[in-house]
């Protein structure tokens, strides 16, 4: 059995000098004194027995490794390496339940987040993975946490009166930027929007400069993370939510194998919703927790794309 990998193993395992790590920054959640700890996704692999099932692992080991992407409000990382944001502060109020004391969250891409959690480099995603069919055809869903909007990030004025998927497709010159294998890029690619229309970029702070800078025409994301951005990004403007994309929505997401783990997430999920928790959660990061209610996995999952 690997030995348990505590806090301070990793910290004199791996020490600081991973925190450059581009893509594999390993964060640790634990408890009050929420000190980064900085290594590999490998090393945060290594750090678990994966023949054990999720369930027994994670309790044994006290955390489960949960994929996020610092975009607030979905998920965020504090400057003390704190992993917070919504779908991660209701996934670690559900492990709390389930007797698993704390995530550790890895930061990854979108388009990461999937090919990691069937490599095993963590045992679930955090990050506000909206759901639709490719996705849940590869991924186990926990019913849905939040239900949330799409919108374009535009210049001051929207110059090109961008407000639509439609007004896209009616504009051949208009360049979107969108995340690499991202929700929004497969609504667009849905819609028939030409690639050549679609500017790709891997940070949302660089999507809002190419927009700035005139080198493209709108960036399309979840308005929340939009709202976010502009708070610091002034010249940009959000739109309303885009009437013409389809309804966005999002629960942790696991391998297919962890079924037991899934179904014990699910019931402690439902008990938190009941729970005035649940709603201090989400009110906490601008979701509204009304909008979910009633709102199935199965249903979203219907999303095209
Ligand atoms: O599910 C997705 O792919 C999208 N979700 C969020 C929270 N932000 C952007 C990303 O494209």
């Amino acid at each position: 059995m690997t030995p348990e990998i505590t806090r301070r193993t990793m910290l004199r395992g791996v020490g600081y000098a991973a925190l450059a790590i581009p893509t594999g920054t390993f964060l640790a959640a634990c408890g009050s004194n929420n000190a980064p700890v900085a290594g590999t996704t490998g090393a945060a692999s290594g750090g678990s027995d994966l023949g054990a099932d999720l369930l027994s692992r994670a309790k044994k080991q006290g955390y489960i490794r949960v994929a996020i992407a610092n975009e607030p409000p979905y998920t965020k990382v504090e400057a003390d390496g704190t992993v917070t944001g919504c779908e991660p502060d209701v996934c670690r109020a559900v492990c709390k339940k389930m007797g698993i004391d704390d995530i550790q969250g890895i930061i990854t891409p979108y388009n990461g987040m999937i090919p990691g959690l069937q490599a095993n480099r963590w045992d679930a995603i955090t990050a506000g993975l909206f759901m639709k069919e490719s996705r849940c055809a590869q991924v186990l869903y926990s019913e849905p946490v939040i239900v949330s909007t799409e919108s374009f990030g535009v210049p001051q004025g929207n110059p090109k009166h961008i407000l639509t998927v439609k007004d896209v497709l009616d504009n051949k010159n208009l360049k979107i930027v969108v995340l690499p294998g991202g929700f929004e890029e497969g609504i667009l690619q849905t819609a028939k929007v030409p690639d050549s229309q679609l500017v790709r970029i891997n940070d949302n702070r660089s999507g809002v400069e190419a927009v700035l800078a005139g080198r493209a025409d709108a960036f399309m994301l979840p308005t929340l993370s939009l709202k976010a951005l502009a708070e610091t990004e002034k010249g940009l403007e959000v739109t309303p939510p885009v009437s013409d994309a389809p309804k966005t929505g999002s629960g942790a997401a696991f391998r297919k194998d962890d079924k037991a783990f899934v179904d014990e997430y699910n019931k402690n999920l439902t008990t938190l919703k009941d729970s005035p928790e649940f709603a201090q959660i989400l009110d906490k990061w601008g979701f509204d927790p009304a909008v979910v209610k009633g709102v199935t996995t199965a249903e979203l999952c219907k999303n095209p794309g």
